[in-house]
């Protein structure tokens, strides 16, 4: 899964993609490099981000839905998006995946997504992005977090969800400290034993500065490290923004140790 930012301030790639065309054709490079979906979000959720309004998330999505319906980058669309009016016209424009870090808080978005036989990836996220590293705290993240994945599919299922249109995601720095995050990609087993596919989003993010003591710009190697651990470990989706890079490393582990990237 390719990242396509339309955002003045995501972490990594705050303001790269505003210009609708060029996020379109970085959107094309993106599948030409092997991703086989893309993902397009106009909230960034970064640990300290403020909530984004409704009519500023519409606006800066619209035209780059415009411009990938004219020039399709030939790879599915995802949006990452926790409202379902984002999404319904996200769908309209013909996205088949909505990407919810809240995992179906707006009430619309389940039925939505019901209605529509869309996908939905369901992320674990403990607070709000505003605050959610203030001082996260769990008894044991692991369980903690298989629990509410758990209970978010029966409540995606029990609104009319397909279970096979379900992806869970444990929500690596969403609410977590660097040793949540690493006791979670330890345990990713317990997440991929519910039995839906498992996204892992950790590109660039910050416990690759944890553990490498890189700046956000210096985290390729890490980035690529941790996904192959989580491929490693049963993840079936990665969520990042060098799509090459990534491709190429996963291309190589998995033949090497002899599997199917
Ligand atoms: N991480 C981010 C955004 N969306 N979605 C899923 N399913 N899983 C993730 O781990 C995830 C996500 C944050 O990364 P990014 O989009 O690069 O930054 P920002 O939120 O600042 O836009």
């Amino acid at each position: 899964m390719g990242i396509l930012n339309v955002t003045p301030d995501s972490f990594s790639d705050g303001g790269d993609h505003l210009d609708a065309r060029a996020a379109a054709a970085h959107a094309r490079a993106m599948a030409r490099d092997g991703a086989a979906i893309i993902d397009v979000g106009a909230e960034s959720t970064r640990p300290g981000a403020p909530a984004v309004a409704e009519h500023s998330e519409l606006a800066r999505l619209q035209p780059v839905l415009d411009a990938l319906v004219v020039d399709p980058p030939g790879a599915p669309i995802s949006v990452d998006t926790r409202r379902a009016s984002v999404a319904a016209l996200a769908l309209d424009a013909g996205a088949v995946l909505v990407n919810d870090v809240s995992a179906g808080a707006d009430p619309h978005m389940l039925p939505l997504v019901a209605d529509r036989g869309a996908g939905i990836c369901l992320m674990h996220m403990q607070g709000e992005p505003g605050t959610m590293q203030d001082d996260p705290r769990y008894g044991e993240v692991v369980s903690e977090v298989a629990a509410y994945l758990e209970a978010r599919m029966r409540a995606a299922v029990d609104a009319g969800v397909a279970e096979d249109a379900i992806i869970l995601d444990p929500g690596i720095g969403f609410g977590k400290t660097a040793a949540h995050n690493l006791a979670l990609m330890r345990g990713l087993g317990t997440i991929v034993a519910l039995g839906r596919p498992v996204l892992v989003g950790i590109s660039r993010k910050g416990i690759i500065g944890d553990l490498t003591g890189r700046g956000v710009g210096e985290r390729l190697a890490g980035s690529i490290g941790a996904a192959l651990a989580a491929v490693d470990a049963g993840a079936a989706v990665l969520r990042v923004h060098d799509v090459p890079e990534t491709v190429d490393a996963l291309t190589t582990f998995t033949q090497m140790r002899g599997g199917r990237a």
